[in-house]
């Protein structure tokens, strides 16, 4: 399943990363994501809005806000919340 208004920025090589996709694929959640390694415009959208390079971030849209969440426990945490609440 999808959720609307997630994009995860990572890279391939990140171990926190890979943390966040696996347990995105144990809840059956098809995350859209951007890697970084492929795209610098994804780079630097993350570093200028999200606030710093750090990778697992998910941008999260939310009605005309957007935040930006660091820590791949917390996304993780975030993820099951938003899955439970429907
Ligand atoms: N505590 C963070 C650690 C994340 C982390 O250390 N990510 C590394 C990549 S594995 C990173 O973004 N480093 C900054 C850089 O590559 O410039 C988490 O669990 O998400």
């Amino acid at each position: 399943m999808t959720l609307d208004g997630l994009t995860l920025y990572h890279l391939p090589t990140c171990l926190f990363c890979w943390r966040v996709r696996i347990a995105a694929g144990r809840l059956g959640l098809k995350l859209p994501m951007k890697n970084l390694m492929l795209s610098p415009a994804a780079h630097s959208e993350l570093v200028h809005e999200g606030g710093k390079m750090q990778v697992p971030c998910l941008r999260i849209e939310e009605g005309e806000n957007v935040r930006w969440l660091y820590e791949s426990a917390d996304i993780i945490v975030y993820l099951k919340k938003r899955l439970s609440n429907g």
